[in-house]
């Protein structure tokens, strides 16, 4: 069952074998073969060759569009060309509901556009108009500053700005700023990694205030929101009776990360893009971090029965099953039918630095087999999980991003258990700061690939024709007119929520009509069909 019955163990020379000798070398490591039992290394996070088209993105992204980008009542301004604001503008499809009377400043895109006089004489005056015509007009809690790539270059100061407009306009603000221009990193990795440094020193544990509403208190980490996915699990959790303080980041508010550090469990559902304030929170505050998986309704159950089993009340956990069961019935309903059609199909899915994983469990539910997977930026500890790599390995962008070092709270530290209690609820199947990576759970003979090239896509399709292939808004259309559907993981297209109980509902009915409807098989480019006109060259 868990061996692969398509031979692709020729895929990896033909997907290099265009390449000159040294980028087929390097290339090469990052492409390897799954096998659970004995998991092979994997080059990851590394800056991609110059030449080559990657999905990925910048460290701007990774910060200001990713980890900042879905708080309502923050202002974010980019300090930088239009385009980086713009681009970076919602097209996450990451949601929010505001409270009667509450600001959303989501829907705004606040830059400073900056301009070709600014590159030469300096931006940090253009800077602080901003800040002050953006507290003027919607008096925020809080504004952030993003750095893209020029402020790094002509060296505008982007916290100096942060330090003297706070104390400008007083009045409580909190304004700071991002050291996260797009060329910083190899990826949006590295803008994680400074989004969460800052919001550790910025904002969490400013507020000691416990507004409990249940007994049991957690916060989400790593759950942006996108398509509603945040809102099914608040809901759930609700339902059994457990508080989801805070969710990192999607649909949170100022307030959520000011009082993260009351709750009394930490789930990280994104490991990549959240490690770093889930490590902290528990070395300054004491609360610990299990890895969850909401997506997938048998992932989904695993992740609420752990939690029943970490707070150990017989109660909560006879709480947690009837949910569950509840939730279940439509789940299987919904899942039988889709897989009438779906049983046997295959995927292709390579998106980010978790989803590339945690929908494999969505397919895997539908009978869809993933035949190749990849981050765009994972880690090799998202790839090879973190009991193989026995320490968090050295990434490639450390270098360029601060370490921060957090040490214990002395006056607000409180173990939320003892040693002795975490090694009891190890044995009992919990796992604590560690988890199974991306290639764990794939099929022996599956194929791994980091940091996908656009070529590679393209060869990968032509010779074995998945089903469905996922990935973004960047590879869509190329896919498309090669005849396989692609179903965007970013955004979910226009669907979702995926997450949760009614998520895996909705992504069953979807996947259903994209993979097993015979359209795309009717698809021809125009060329194929049509006559064209060649392009003819000006001069040579
Ligand atoms: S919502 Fe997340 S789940 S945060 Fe991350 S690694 Fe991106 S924006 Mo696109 S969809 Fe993607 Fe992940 Fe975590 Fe999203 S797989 S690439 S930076 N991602
Ligand atoms: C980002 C955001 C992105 C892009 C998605 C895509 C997202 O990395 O800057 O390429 O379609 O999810 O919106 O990952």
């Amino acid at each position: 069952k868990n061996i692969l019955n398509i031979d692709l163990s020729s895929a990896k020379e033909e997907l290099i074998e265009i390449y000159p000798k040294k980028v087929a070398k390097k290339r090469s490591k990052a492409i390897v073969v799954a096998d659970p039992d004995n998991i092979p290394e994997i080059q990851a996070n590394v800056r991609t060759i110059p030449g080559i088209i990657t999905q990925r993105g910048c460290t701007y992204a990774g910060c200001k569009g990713v980890v900042l980008g879905p708080t309502r009542d923050i202002i974010n301004i980019t300090h930088g060309p239009i385009g980086c604001g713009y681009y970076s503008w919602l097209t996450r499809r990451n949601q929010t509901r505001p409270s009667e009377n509450e600001p959303n400043f989501m829907t705004y895109c606040f830059s400073t556009d900056m301009q070709d006089s600014n590159i030469v004489f300096g931006g940090e005056q253009k800077l602080k108009d901003a800040i002050r015509e953006a507290y003027e007009l919607f008096h925020p809690k809080a504004i952030a500053v993003f750095s893209t790539c020029p402020v790094g270059l002509i060296g505008d100061d982007v916290h100096r700005v942060a330090r003297q407009m706070k104390e400008e306009i007083g009045n409580g603000i909190n304004i700071f700023g991002f050291s996260c221009e797009g060329y910083r990193g190899v990826s949006q990795s590295a803008g994680h990694h400074i989004a969460n440094n800052q919001l550790f020193r910025n904002l969490i544990g400013n507020d000691d205030t416990v507004n409990a509403t249940h007994k049991y208190r957690i916060n989400v980490l790593g759950e942006y929101n996108i398509g509603g996915d945040a809102f099914v699990i608040d809901e759930l959790f609700n339902k059994c009776g457990i508080q989801v303080v805070a969710t990192m980041s999607g649909n949170s508010t100022v307030e959520q990360f000011e009082t993260a550090h009351t709750a009394d469990l930490n789930l990280v559902m994104c490991h990549r893009s959240i490690n770093y304030v889930a490590e902290m929170l528990e070395t300054s505050f004491g609360i610990p971090w299990m890895k969850s998986n909401f997506i997938g309704a048998d992932a989904c159950a695993k992740s609420l029965r752990k939690v029943g089993k970490y707070f150990g009340d017989p109660e909560l956990i006879a709480r947690i099953e009837e949910v569950i069961a509840e939730e279940m019935i439509p789940v299987i309903e919904a899942r039988e039918k889709a897989k009438l059609k779906t049983n046997g199909k295959t995927a292709m899915l390579f998106v980010g630095g978790s989803r590339a994983h945690h929908y494999q469990e969505l397919f895997d539910e539908l009978g869809i087999t993933t035949l190749c997977a990849g981050y765009e930026f994972g880690h090799r500890d998202d790839y090879e999980g973190r009991r193989v790599i026995p320490s968090i390995q050295i990434d490639a962008d450390s270098r360029n991003i601060e370490q921060i070092t957090v040490t214990k709270d002395e006056t607000r530290y409180k173990p939320r258990k003892t040693e002795e209690e975490l090694k009891a609820l190890e044995a009992e199947g919990l796992e604590f700061n560690g988890y199974d990576g991306m290639m764990a759970e794939m099929k022996k003979g599956s194929l791994v690939i980091d940091d996908l090239s656009h070529y590679e896509m393209e060869k990968l399709i032509e010779k074995y024709h998945p089903d469905v292939f996922c990935a973004g808004i960047k590879e869509k259309y190329c896919v498309q007119k090669m005849g396989i559907p692609l179903k965007q993981l970013h955004n979910y297209d226009s669907g979702g929520p995926y997450a949760g109980f009614a998520g895996a509902v909705n992504f069953y009915k979807d996947i259903e009509q994209i993979a097993c409807c015979s359209i795309w098989k009717e698809m021809k480019a125009p060329w194929e069909s049509e006559e064209y006109v060649e392009a003819v060259y000006a001069a040579v």
